[in-house]
């Protein structure tokens, strides 16, 4: 059995698919290795390429996932259909210098370590030629990462990483939760022990071919994965996203009541409608965007899936509307009755949202 596997997450890197196994081979000559490619259902074909060079070469091999996206989840379940006591993650547009498996392979059998991290921050790396602001956004994250991790990582941002498979185990049944694309972030946060590493220099290239996967959701999911390992334990993080878009939700109906009733003089109660199918549609909008971007609706189900949400919703203003009233009514201070009758309306409306609107 191979010694080391190496998972490479793809989407759309049927132009880098060669080159990597290639690079791979170079880099570990005299090693027992394996290249697990793990695509999601790429349309250019990554997946067929990969099996294309598994036909001539047993080591490479390919996991394809259909339905499914996210680069995290991918990482793990490539690393769970390996047997190999050694698992490295490496990117497959070459930004990773494959040269540097095999220094890390040799750190991990030293058997002190538990996982060998890729870093663009220790003297020696680099981010190759990175703009200032996407340099920014990772300085950012990376500081935001400190709430979660256990370790004084310098690059908790990097996707070049190799563990053994006991640390890999124990981060999985310490909580891994695989949502987004920031998978190291993940283990270290999940791992039940601090997790003993040491850090490598390597420089981030730029791409050879293909294109980036990086855009808003990568943000979004990322700050998702910190709310998840922050509160997860307690709240279910997608209700914390569904309130979120309902606090804005709040402001949408004020400004645009502002806008209809005192800049148009629409009458109050008309403007008051009007605001509230205004903020109900943007809150069903955000969130089939965001909160539910897994399980978003298109086309003729975007607009069946507003008029379940417009429903339900209409539901909850009413126990919102009841439950405040009948507190009030008992003398309870009027911000405690308010909060009480939205926390109601906010649970219920996620609820039968998430069961009816978003259904799996
Ligand atoms: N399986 C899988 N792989 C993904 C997904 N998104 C990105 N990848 C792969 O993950 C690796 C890193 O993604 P990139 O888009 O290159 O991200 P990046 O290196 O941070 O950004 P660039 O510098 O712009 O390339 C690449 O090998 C991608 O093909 C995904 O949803 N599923
Ligand atoms: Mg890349």
């Amino acid at each position: 059995m191979p010694e080391l596997t190496v998972v490479v997450p793809t989407f759309n890197e049927a132009a880098n698919v060669a080159a990597v196994v290639e690079a791979v081979d170079r880099a570990l000559a005299g090693v027992d290795w394996e290249l697990m490619f793990v695509d999601d259902d790429s349309p250019d074909g990554t997946a067929e390429r990969a099996r294309d060079i598994a036909q001539a070469d047993r080591r490479v091999r390919c996991v394809q996932r259909v339905g499914r996206r996210g680069l995290s989840s991918a990482c793990v379940e490539g690393m769970l259909a390996s047997s190999a006591p050694c698992l490295a993650v490496m990117d497959g547009d070459l930004q990773h210098d494959p040269a540097l498996l095999r220094p890390m392979l040799d750190t991990l059998r030293g058997g002190q370590t538990d996982i060998v991290v890729g870093s663009r921050h220790v003297a020696g790396g680099g981010v190759g030629d990175f703009s200032a602001q996407r340099q920014g956004i990772s300085r950012l994250a990376t500081r935001l990462s400190r709430a979660v991790l256990k370790a004084d990582l310098t690059d908790p941002m990097s996707g070049f990483f190799m563990l053994t498979r006991p640390a890999l185990m124990g981060c999985l049944r310490g909580g891994v939760s695989g949502i987004g694309y920031k998978i190291l972030v993940d283990l270290f946060a999940s791992a039940p022990r601090p997790l003993r590493f040491v850090e490598l220099p390597y420089t981030f290239r730029s791409r050879q071919a293909g294109e980036s996967k990086l855009d808003s959701k990568v943000v979004w999911d990322y700050l998702i994965l910190l709310a998840d390992k922050l509160v997860g334990r307690y709240v279910p993080v997608r209700f914390l996203a569904f309130s979120a878009v309902g606090g804005l939700g709040v402001g949408v109906h004020l400004v645009t009541l502002a806008l209809v009733f005192r800049g148009l003089g629409v009458d109050f109660v008309s403007a008051q409608v009007i605001a509230t199918l205004v903020a109900m549609t943007f809150n069903y909008v955000v969130n089939n965007s965001l909160t539910y971007r897994d399980r978003r609706r298109r086309g003729w189900r975007f607009l069946t899936g507003w008029l379940s949400f417009a429903l339900a919703c209409s539901v909850g203003a009413f126990a919102n509307v009841g439950i405040a009233a009948w507190l009030f009514q008992r003398q309870t201070f009027w911000v405690v009755s308010a909060l009480s009758g939205v926390l109601v309306g906010a649970v219920w409306n996620y609820a039968v949202t998430s069961v009816y609107t978003w259904r799996k």
